[in-house]
């Protein structure tokens, strides 16, 4: 493809490089691997100007302090939020959307509210909700998927009891990416608010949160290039100052008596405690190294690369994909007939190919598909076709030594 260059991208990763056998990393909806200015920054801040933030009136304190909220402000440009303190860093997006569902549903759903989530969610979008309908009296009820891995007839679910609508951006099973702008639309005509979970979507493609409209956005660092242990969450600012606090402690507080305490402003009443400071900062160099290439040429070339890897794996007698052929990020999902996922993730592994084997946290959707677990194959940035190649070569060798007919 033009203008993508991805050798000189993935020079940047030391993960591919000096080795005799490269990796061929496709557990990308996984985690991500890091590029070199992301594992910079974090060695800087340790090496550099370790302090804790928002305390020192000493300069490496005021050095981590800048850094730090100058990752919050630039997390909050590449979303297309007017207003940084709408972001807060949580450990990740299971954590955002924990936040929500401890901090404003418990706060604001009552016996007979209803709860709207989709049969292609991750746990990660649905415990929380089942943890809060039970400490509310709330009811919790699902969007249907068909065997395509599409929503089925959303409008139907979505009524005046509905409160809360909380829904995957893209599905990191099937690659589906949901209407979630027309569906916001929809819950918010009937007075609900809306969560989107765009752990899967933010690393791929272009969300703007002005543009969608949501009321929250839980977003994962690690799967878009920053380390691990670092994520946010969204909120549009009206809500974050009404919402009551998640978690307790240092930093969250203005006054504290023996009795009582009151709160400091956002998003700091939401960030008890130290946090994670080098990750946040190494987010906000994954993100700059996203915008450096730019996230609508990032998600061209993964386009094309799944629209590849779909056409050669579709050549392989035996393989079942799971999920719409044309239109889904870059996620594939899989099984080949008389292959165990595990024992084909083992022989891949055997070539240095890394893939998923098992029930990607998202077990309703394997009850769905009347499978224990799928493989899946997950592409970014750095990937290329050559190791789609090699992906199915090693498939046909793996099947090839399993056969048992
Ligand atoms: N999915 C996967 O292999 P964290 O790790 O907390 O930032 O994100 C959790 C999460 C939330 N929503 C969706 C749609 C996700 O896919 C994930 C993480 C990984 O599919 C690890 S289970």
């Amino acid at each position: 493809m033009m203008n993508f260059d991805v050798e000189k991208i993935r020079a940047q990763f030391p993960m591919f490089a000096g080795k005799d056998k490269p990796l061929i990393y496709l557990d990308n909806a996984a985690t991500t691997q890091k590029p070199q200015s992301v594992i910079d920054a974090v060695t800087k801040y340790y090496s550099e100007y370790s302090a804790n933030v928002h305390r020192g009136i000493y300069a490496i304190s005021e050095k981590a302090t800048h850094e730090y909220e100058s990752a919050r402000t630039r997390i909050a440009k590449f979303i297309g939020a007017d207003f940084e303190k709408s972001i807060v860093f949580t450990r990740g997006a299971t954590e955002a959307i924990n936040l929500v569902a401890y901090a404003w549903a418990r706060h604001n759903l009552n016996p007979g509210d209803e709860i709207l989530i989709t049969e292609m969610e991750h746990h990660s979008n649905i415990i929380p909700w089942q943890l809060a309908a039970r400490d509310t009296g709330a009811t919790l009820r699902y969007i249907p998927i068909d065997e395509t891995g599409t929503l089925v007839e959303s409008e139907k679910y979505i009524n005046p009891k509905t409160k809360l609508f909380a829904i995957t951006q893209q599905s990191n099973v099937f690659g589906t990416t949901n209407p979630v702008k027309e569906l916001t639309e929809i819950a918010h005509s009937f007075g609900a608010k809306v969560l989107v979970d765009a752990a899967q979507a933010m690393p791929h493609l272009m969300v703007d949160v002005v543009d969608l409209d949501c009321d929250f956005l839980a977003i994962s660092g690690h799967k878009m290039l920053a380390p691990t242990g670092v994520g946010a969450l969204f909120a549009k600012q009206e809500i974050l100052e009404e919402m009551e606090p998640f978690l307790g402690g240092g930093e969250m507080i203005e006054q504290v008596t023996m009795e009582t305490a009151t709160w400091s402003e956002i998003p700091q009443k939401f960030e008890a405690g130290t946090p994670n400071i080098a990750q946040a900062i190494g987010f906000g160099a994954a993100v700059d190294f996203i915008n450096q290439i730019g996230i609508e040429k990032i998600k061209d070339y993964e386009g094309e690369m799944t629209r590849y890897a779909i056409a050669k794996l579709s050549e392989i007698s035996g393989m079942q994909i799971y999920g719409d052929l044309f239109c889904r990020g870059p996620v594939i999902s899989f099984n080949v007939s008389g292959v165990h996922s595990h024992d084909l993730a083992q022989l891949l592994d055997m070539e240095n190919i890394a893939i998923r084997a098992g029930h990607h946290c998202a077990q309703p959707i394997m009850r769905k598909l009347d499978v224990p677990a799928t493989a899946r194959a997950s592409f970014y940035l750095y990937n290329t076709k050559a190791e789609v190649d090699a992906l199915c070569e090693a498939i046909e060798k793996a099947k090839w030594f399993l056969a048992t007919d």
